[in-house]
């Protein structure tokens, strides 16, 4: 009976909250309104595996999750910028200089927009590349091992959300900054933002072998907020767009005072031009604060260099490298079509959308047809630019995404719905509701020349009444639509972790045959690692205890431990001698202040334990590894600091 009551009262929820979004639209909005034929659209048999990968962000989680699709089965987080606990991220020594920054060791950070690597404007699937927002930084994580490699800070950056895409060869991963602040930083009243600061939009190159990044050059823009960008492709290759906000320079009660202008602009940056310039010498080095973080596969260890100098350019002296293109209605999304012809432009306050043509810039651009300038940079008139306007019908448009058949979805975040429209006629052809608030979208490949549009995935900000209640919060959701035919066809809803701002999707194909299996033990050159148990010792330097350790299925070596004394810093330095795939072994030590580690076949991973009590202390190995594991373990005997009793172990059972 309360079974029963509970799913009338749900079911009178969801009615009521969908009449007040009233985002019906023609649908029925009703939840079980789905086709039978949906179900097994989604399902992926036990043993069977999925057509795509999706990398979600996890926005405040700091993290990127992978999913699969159509099944929505969640396979790993992969963490970036934030501490975890799960795999020791953050906390081993080894992967600990990952997280450092000017500002100190930063553990923690908001990720926005995950962006897959390109050859010839095609996913390469190389690397996945994704922005930390509030220290900001750009990561970059290998796609066959799927773990963080890189991190670099970018300086004279606030809120750095308009990143992390890439050029067609990934011959850069762009950063724009949405705040912007006094470069270089200092001591200033706010109420004198106006005309005084500026933002920067950053060029990060990327080595094309190792994918190591280093900032190229910063353009120095006027005070806007830079909210979104896409790389041009194909003939607008060369090219990046920039949608900016806050033209108006206010620096209080944004909400109101960010929204007078009319229009705003995307910002057209020709950075071949500007590339030809820094290459000849021009730029201005600046003095500059921030951390280059790498981490190394074959020692298994992460290194951080700061870097004390950046070269920033002013767009002035560069004549053609940067214009203004007028675009309604505080532009968030800034999208680009596969063709790299049309540069969408989303008034999130408005119903409409509007479409740019890169056609119709460069012929404004060649025949001198300005309309003004702000702050020196040529401003081309609304009219010549523009290639047409959707008349949606919805409200709040965030997000375009691409299934290169030329046809176009957007997400209006207002209205909670995704939809359909053509390139170049510009029609409406179809809209379905989302479930609710939805933000970015995703079509695999949906940034690229060939975007694979057989599903579009809508990422909710809001989820109410979607799953069982957890509390006051509840996850995010995605839902995933298969659009292989006119109309769309919602299929399947599923919890994603953190705020997944925006994804991005590769067919399995690519990516599954390169993953990484194990380490190579003879391949391992970690200064402290233990290549036969043999070598396993333990030595006392001073007040600092180095454990050599190694395990196999089902034992540590050494795992009896007697001269520790409190005080001691206590390193163990761990070496998985299993060469078979998906056989980690863990490591946790009792009163450890930090985390467990999980040491991947083949790799060695270090933990620091600083012993406070004098007693014997087990240690164990957090993985189920084997029928034995519940054996894998050991002792320390920890002795007061003043004891004389010398170092000593013992190896497989001596
Ligand atoms: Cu629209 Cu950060 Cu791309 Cu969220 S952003 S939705
Ligand atoms: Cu090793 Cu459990």
């Amino acid at each position: 009976m309360k079974t029963f009551k509970y799913h009338i009262l749900s079911i009178v929820g969801a009615l009521a909250l969908l009449t007040s979004c009233g985002n019906n639209n023609g649908n029925s909005g009703s939840n079980s309104a789905l086709n039978s034929s949906a179900a097994e659209k989604v399902y992926v048999a036990p043993g069977e595996q999925d057509e795509f990968y999706a990398f979600m962000s996890g926005g405040y989680s700091g993290n990127l999750t992978v999913y699969g699709l159509p099944s929505g089965r969640m396979f790993k987080e992969i963490p970036v910028f934030s501490q975890f606990p799960t795999s020791g991220y953050g906390y081993s020594e080894e992967t600990k200089p990952m997280l450092n920054t000017s500002h100190g060791f930063v553990p923690w950070d908001d990720s926005h927009h995950p962006d897959i690597s390109q050859t010839n404007g095609e996913l390469d699937g190389r690397w996945i590349f994704i922005n930390g927002n509030n220290t900001p930084r750009i990561a970059r994580i290998s796609l066959t091992t799927f773990e963080t490699e890189e991190i670099i800070e970018v300086p004279n950056s606030a809120g750095n959300h308009s990143s992390s895409f890439v050029t067609e060869n990934t011959e850069y991963v762009v950063a724009g900054t949405r705040f912007s602040v006094p470069i270089p930083q200092k001591d200033m009243p706010i109420d004198e933002y106006k005309g005084n600061f500026r933002g920067s939009l950053s060029f990060i190159s990327v080595d094309p072998e190792e994918g190591h990044m280093d900032i190229k050059f910063q353009i120095l823009m006027p005070g806007f907020n830079y909210d979104l960008s896409h790389p041009g492709r194909g003939k607008s290759h060369g090219w990046f767009f920039f949608t900016t906000y806050n033209t108006e320079e206010a620096n209080s009660l944004q909400e109101v005072n960010s929204s007078q202008n009319d229009k705003d602009f995307i910002a057209a940056v020709n950075w071949k031009k500007i590339e030809e310039y820094v290459n000849n010498g021009g730029g201005t080095m600046m003095p500059a604060d921030y951390a280059h973080n790498i981490y190394d596969e074959s020692t298994h260890t992460a290194t951080t260099t700061m870097k004390k100098e950046v070269l920033t350019v002013d767009p002035l002296k560069i004549p053609g490298a940067v214009f203004f293109l007028p675009t309604p209605k505080s532009p968030h999304g800034c999208d680009v079509d596969p063709s790299g012809s049309y540069i969408i432009g989303n008034g999130k306050l408005s119903a409409d959308l509007t479409v740019h043509s890169f056609d119709n810039m460069i012929a404004a651009i060649e025949g001198k047809k300005f309309d003004g300038e702000a702050y020196g940079i040529p401003i081309l008139k609304f009219e010549d630019v523009l290639a047409g306007t959707v008349k949606s019908g919805g409200l709040g448009p965030l997000h375009t995404e691409f299934d290169g058949k030329g046809n176009a979805y957007t997400t209006f975040f207002i209205s909670s719905e995704v939809v359909k429209w053509k390139l170049g006629t510009w029609e409406v052809i179809d809209r379905k509701p989302t479930f609710y608030s939805v933000g970015h979208l995703m079509i695999p490949g949906g940034n690229s020349r060939k975007p694979f549009g057989k599903y579009v995935v809508a990422l909710n900000k809001i989820t109410k009444d979607r799953y069982l209640p957890t509390g006051p919060e509840m996850e995010h959701s995605a839902q995933i639509y298969d659009i292989s035919g006119e109309k769309m066809e919602l299929l399947y809803d599923f919890p994603t972790h953190g705020e997944p701002h925006d994804a991005a999707g590769i067919p399995a194909s690519i990516l599954a045959p390169k993953s990484k299996k194990i380490y190579r033990l003879d391949e391992n050159k970690h200064p402290y690692a233990v290549l036969s148990p043999d070598e396993a010792r333990v030595e006392r330097n001073g007040k600092e205890v180095h454990i050599y350790m190694s395990t196999i299925r089902s034992h540590f070596t050494p795992d009896n431990i007697e001269g520790v004394k409190v005080g001691d810093k206590v390193y163990f330095h761990i070496t998985n001698h299993e060469q078979d795939f998906d056989v980690p072994h863990g490591f946790a030590m009792i009163g450890q202040n930090t985390s467990e580690i999980l040491v991947m076949p083949g790799q060695t991973k270090t933990s620091l334990w600083e012993p406070k009590k004098v007693g014997v202390w087990p240690f164990y190995c957090t993985d189920f590894c084997s029928a034995l594991h519940q054996e894998m373990q050991g002792y320390v005997r920890v002795s007061p600091a003043n004891s004389d009793i010398e170092i000593s172990y013992s190896l497989d059972g001596e």
